[in-house]
């Protein structure tokens, strides 16, 4: 099948364009190359995925943060080297496709974790199909307009979409409050490594039931007839660029129903295709797993489907649904975890709400069956007050609840949610987040690739755990030596992709010091960045004498609406030129703030990476991905005890990074003394850091932003404590890591030691070895 592949492209290029690959332009050999792959794929690849045989595993996700997807499909349908010599037989660059837009169809963390459980699914022969919502708007695209974000719409599709098709045949209806959309499903491949399993991505498009109303038409009402589509198109613009909450929007509420209830809708029909009536088998064909609360809504509408449609009992519709869904959660943060009123929710799906309140009636049954009775009970209440609980329904109605790295799901456990262990405790189970080697190491790093495949051989690829075989080199010189150079190589292409995208050099000698994620005050880039600035006065006043110059990198979007968020950025980008401008410093200290940070960005970034920084609050980074993608591409991790870099240090071995500040058990000791004004007062370092908020130093355009921060920190605010996340308890250990990392650093096959340590036990972070464990321990597939 891949023997023409060559061929095709050049006749898809010729029929379609007239051109040839020497004289197309980018976009058209985009389509061709894409449309050759889907021919090779086959275009019955969805019928198949969903018709595969045995249980299947749905993931259900608001988002699915893919990325470019042309270089990553090449790649697993073995026809990349094909792609490579086509390009340079015809005299152009494999990188072509860079210009082509990422798929930004996700916020951060949980919507990549979807991509790469994806991917791990085919490539291991699971059936995982992911269903989500086909948004016109991705994640807005960033750029600085004097140090400030601003944002612009991200037309992902303007390029066109040659990895989809549409299935008109699976449309299905979804009800709202006084009107209907039809929801049309587009489904691209998902392509296992090797090309052997193809499961299918299926994200709905809302379209109206009537595309325009000519008896409203010839009545003269205009914008009535229309109205339909406008209501249709509003439900799949946008992804919301909230990644905690955005409480109470009506919309938001549509979206999540739109696409659970397509989906279900879908699965049902196609059950039903094979067993009729009888639905005793649901259960062992599907599994459905429920990314985060945003699908939540998915219970209850599974429940009117059943009794509605299939006229089940209430109580064998619970019991199927608790058989059949699972419940990931992400987050900790009470702000997080969502929860409608109910005056909202019937605004939207009235027809939903009265099973919202048959489960609420269930819970209750059962509480009182299990001994829990009175106030007690109302700690798990559904419907509590106006409001409706979807991380207690998800619990409730689901047999498993998950947390993404151990020491989260031991929070959720003795903490969070410890009432709902003392109830359920076999339910709760814990799946320790992973990352895709073929995107983040086999596609972003080819030159390490090529290295460690030259050690070990390639079983890499689809095994992990291959990676601690370098383990015999970690003392071979000349292995390091190698391993060294290629860093370097990764360093100096990134500080040319930043030169070209910023217009900023970077000197790749320099120590490269990353902080990529979204930006938000729990991740502590306000602490970064006041480690940066210690660092400058102690270089400016001799209390820092040796010092290796150091770039220290930032990436990161701001929701829109996160004023505090966008006022770090500000504050970040003040400090890079404060310090450019400064001769005495410029040639050993540098920071820069990437503008538009994303997975086509992170994969950049990630390879050059001599220092990763992850440096949450402890207990409040639930797992964090980058982590494992700066530990599979040689980094070290400069962190704290939190998330997954509790298992990453356990891996690679604390003395292989650098571990830093309060842990969960010390901030539970200090919490309700916490004076950070008495520290800001009373350390001298502290207190210069700090004002540079507030004496002019720096300016924020009389936004007030700066202020905003400093008060925040010094005072709180009506929502919370001063310094909540404790980022003036940290400093100081904080800048002593640093400067650890930094001395350390002179020896350089020492350092390159300790990376080549956290590469070669990176192996558990694999998303296949997460999947493996939910196919055995959730889905049983
Ligand atoms: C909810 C309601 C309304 C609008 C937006 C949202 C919303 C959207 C996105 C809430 C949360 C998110 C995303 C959360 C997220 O990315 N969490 C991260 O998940 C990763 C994968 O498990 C973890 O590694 C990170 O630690 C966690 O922060």
């Amino acid at each position: 099948m891949t023997k023409g592949f060559k061929q095709n492209v050049t006749e898809i290029l010729k029929l379609d364009y007239g051109k040839d690959i020497r004289t197309a332009g980018t976009v058209e050999l985009y389509n061709a190359v894409s449309k050759a792959a889907m021919a090779a794929i086959g275009r019955d690849f969805n019928e198949k995925a969903k018709n595969a045989e045995g249980k299947k595993a749905c993931y259900l996700s608001a988002e699915f943060l893919i990325g470019r997807m042309v270089y990553n499909n090449l790649l697993n349908l073995g026809l990349f080297n094909q792609f490579g010599e086509l390009m340079t037989e015809n005299g152009r660059d494999i990188r072509v496709f860079e210009e082509i837009e990422d798929a930004a169809l996700g916020n951060g963390g949980l919507g990549r974790l979807a991509a790469c459980f994806l991917d791990s699914g085919a490539t291991n022969g699971i059936t995982l199909n992911g269903y989500g919502i086909r948004y016109k708007y991705g994640l807005f695209k960033q750029y600085f307009e004097n140090g400030f974000q601003r944002e612009t719409a991200d037309d992902w599709m303007k390029m066109g979409d040659p990895w989809s098709q549409r299935a008109d045949a699976d449309t299905v209806v979804v009800e709202f409050k006084g009107h209907a959309v039809k929801a049309v499903p587009y489904d691209s491949p998902v392509i296992g490594y090797g090309g052997k399993k193809i499961n299918m991505l299926r994200l709905w498009q809302a379209e109206p039931m009537e595309k325009f109303h000519f008896d409203l038409f010839n009545e003269q009402k205009y914008d009535k007839a229309a109205g339909d589509q406008v209501e249709a198109d509003a439900i799949c613009a946008v992804l919301y660029p909230n990644d905690t909450t955005d409480a109470g929007k009506k919309l938001r509420l549509k979206q999540q129903y739109f696409f659970s209830s397509a989906t279900l809708q879908d699965v049902i029909r196609t059950y039903k295709a094979k067993y009729g009536d009888n639905f005793s088998h649901f259960a062992s064909e599907y599994a459905i797993q429920l990314n985060d609360t945003h699908p939540t809504v998915a219970i209850p509408e599974f429940i009117r489907l059943m009794m509605e449609r299939e006229h089940m009992t209430f109580a064998k519709a619970l019991k199927l649904a608790k058989e059949t869904f699972a419940y990931t959660n992400h987050t900790i943060m009470a702000e997080a975890l969502e929860k409608w009123s109910i005056s909202l929710f019937k605004a939207v799906i009235p027809h939903v709400y009265k099973y919202v309140v048959m489960l609420q009636k269930a819970l209750v049954k059962e509480l009182t069956a299990m001994g829990v009775e009175g106030k007690n009970q109302e700690q798990y209440f559904i419907i509590d007050g106006n409001l409706i609980h979807m991380a207690r329904m998800a619990i409730f109605a689901s047999h498993s609840t998950n947390g993404v790295a151990q020491i989260h799901t031991d929070i959720l456990k003795n903490d969070a949610l410890k009432e709902w262990y003392a109830l359920y405790p076999e339910r709760f189970n814990n799946k320790t987040n992973g990352i895709t080697q073929r995107r983040w190491l086999a596609l972003a790093n080819m030159e390490l690739a090529g290295f460690i495949t030259d050690k070990i051989g390639n079983g890499w690829i689809t095994n992990l755990d291959n990676l601690k075989k370098l383990e015999q080199y970690k003392d071979d010189e000349a292995v390091l030596r190698q391993f060294n150079d290629i860093k370097k190589i990764k360093k100096r292409q990134l500080s040319d992709y930043i030169f070209e995208r910023e217009g900023v050099r970077i000197n790749p000698d320099f120590i490269f010091d990353i902080q990529v994620k979204r930006l938000h005050e729990y991740k502590r880039q306000l602490l970064n960045a006041f480690s940066i600035l210690d660092i400058y006065f102690g270089l400016k006043d001799g209390r820092i004498k040796d010092f290796r110059p150091t770039v220290f990198i930032f990436g990161a979007k701001a929701a829109p609406g996160y004023f505090r968020a966008k006022g770090i950025i500000k504050y970040i980008n003040e400090i890079a030129k404060l310090i450019d401008a400064d001769p005495e410093v410029n040639d050993k200290l540098k920071v820069i703030f990437v503008q538009n940070y994303n997975v086509s960005y992170a994969e950049k970034l990630t390879p050059a990476a001599d220092v990763s920084e992850q440096i949450s609050t402890a207990g409040t980074e639930a797992s964090g991905t980058g982590n494992m993608k700066f530990m599979l591409n040689g980094a070290v991790t400069l962190g704290t005890y939190d998330g997954a870099n509790v298992e990453i240090v356990a891996e690679a071995g604390e003395e292989n990074n650098y571990i830093f500040g309060a842990r969960v058990e010390d901030i539970e000791k200090i919490k309700k003394s916490y004076n950070p004004k008495k520290l800001y007062k009373s350390n001298p370092r502290i207190k210069k850091v700090v004002d540079t908020l507030v004496d002019g130093t720096f300016d924020d355009g009389e936004t007030g932003m700066f202020k905003e921060l400093y008060t925040s920190l010094l005072e709180g605010a009506s929502w919370h404590k001063p310094d909540h996340y404790y980022l003036l308890e940290d400093l100081i250990p904080y800048v002593d890591a640093k400067l650890r990392v930094n001395a350390d650093y002179a020896d350089t096959l020492a350092f390159r030691r300790k990376c080549f340590i956290n590469m070669a036990n990176a192996g558990k972070f694999s998303s296949d070895r997460t999947i493996r464990d939910y196919t055995e321990e959730v889905w049983k597939l």
